[in-house]
């Protein structure tokens, strides 16, 4: 079967009416700078792109060199083309306005650059992750308030996976896609249409060193599946943990499974470790699309209404029935305080 780019899906997807002209070619825009920041991401040592920028993120992280690099090709790409009204990313404190100087859009783009990047020096895979909301009618310079909308009200979500291949997830609402970068031809072509990922799994993924401080509800959820077969759940699991979340959620798309980063102690002041606006949320999108169910333990994710654009928030996603079992665990626990 002759195979399809993105390019032509996305006319499909447009014909069908899942998708206006302005945000297809915004998709477009973006997919384009994600193949460049898969040939900086590749170049490795010799790029002279690895380690420390010498730099901070609004997040006091510090900055690889590839996060500012990533963060630049995203930026410069949509610049020009008149899809957005502005940026907003992992990287920046404020959002980035659209300059002066080019047509503005109706669209916001929301952005984690280069998620993972602590992999980068040990050669992991990583990613970066988008979503892109509506701007406000009206609204021609958005401030932060104006991207804190529900991911009940993404327009499209999607990342990039920088690993043996460059795998593009997409959802505009209408089901989850995948496609694969040929490198030869420079176009990425679709190679999964509908994903669904399967309602049980064997298979979960969360870092076991913050076990000690974990939640009671979280510390018998996973117990159970540690126990195994001579448990409550009467089989065997599987773990799982790359440290990069555009790697673990695409093993999930792939294969199913299910993703935690919950609450603990050590970071319940300040609400969780992963981002909603440009990390839970836009994955949660992509998960939902694919069958799946993203919450923060306690309710549905896309529905949280958002506070701040850099807030963060507990992450349970993945195979249905595993995310309603460890919810289901946290919510009869707040019932019984
Ligand atoms: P930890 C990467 O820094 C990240 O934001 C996600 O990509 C990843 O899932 C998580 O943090 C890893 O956190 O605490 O295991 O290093």
């Amino acid at each position: 079967m002759k195979p399809i780019s993105l390019i032509q899906f996305l006319i499909e997807e447009r014909r069908a009416g899942h998708v206006n002209a302005e945000l297809s070619l915004l998709i477009e825009v973006v997919a384009r700078a994600c193949k460049r920041i898969a040939v900086a991401t590749n170049k490795g040592a010799i790029g002279g792109v690895l380690g420390e920028a010498g730099t901070g993120n609004i997040q006091g992280e510090a900055q690889k060199k590839l996060d500012v690099i990533s963060n630049e090709i995203l930026l410069e790409a949509n610049a020009w083309g008149g899809q957005l009204a502005a940026c907003a990313s992992e990287e920046m404190e404020d959002p980035q306005p659209i300059p002066d100087m080019y047509p503005k859009g109706n669209h916001l783009l929301l952005f984690d650059p280069l998620d993972g990047s602590s992999n980068i020096d040990v050669n992991i895979s990583v990613g970066t992750i988008f979503s892109v909301l509506r701007c406000p009618d009206g609204v021609t310079n958005p401030k932060a308030e104006h991207f804190l909308q529900a991911g009940t009200t993404q327009l499209a979500a999607g990342y990039v996976v920088y690993g043996p291949a460059t795998v593009l997830v997409l959802t505009f609402g209408h089901g989850t896609h995948e496609f694969t970068l040929d490198r030869e031809v420079g176009s990425f072509i679709l190679s999964r249409r509908d994903i669904r990922i399967p309602e049980e799994t064997g298979e979960f993924a969360i870092n076991m060193s913050n076990q000690r401080h974990w939640e009671a509800p979280m510390q018998r959820y996973i117990g159970e599946l540690l126990a195994g077969k001579d448990g409550p759940r009467g089989r065997d699991f599987n773990m799982r943990w790359v440290a990069s979340m555009v790697a673990d959620v695409h093993r999930i798309i792939t294969r199913g499974g299910v993703f935690f980063y919950p609450l603990d102690a050590k970071i319940k002041s300040k609400g969780g470790k992963l981002r909603l606006m440009y990390e839970a949320n836009p994955m949660a999108f992509i998960i939902e699309q694919a069958g799946g169910a993203a919450t923060t333990g306690r309710g549905r994710l896309l529905e949280l209404q958002p506070t701040g654009l850099h807030q963060r928030v507990p992450v349970f996603l993945g195979s249905k029935k595993e995310v309603e079992v460890a919810t289901h665990y946290h919510v009869e626990a707040d019932r019984a305080q």
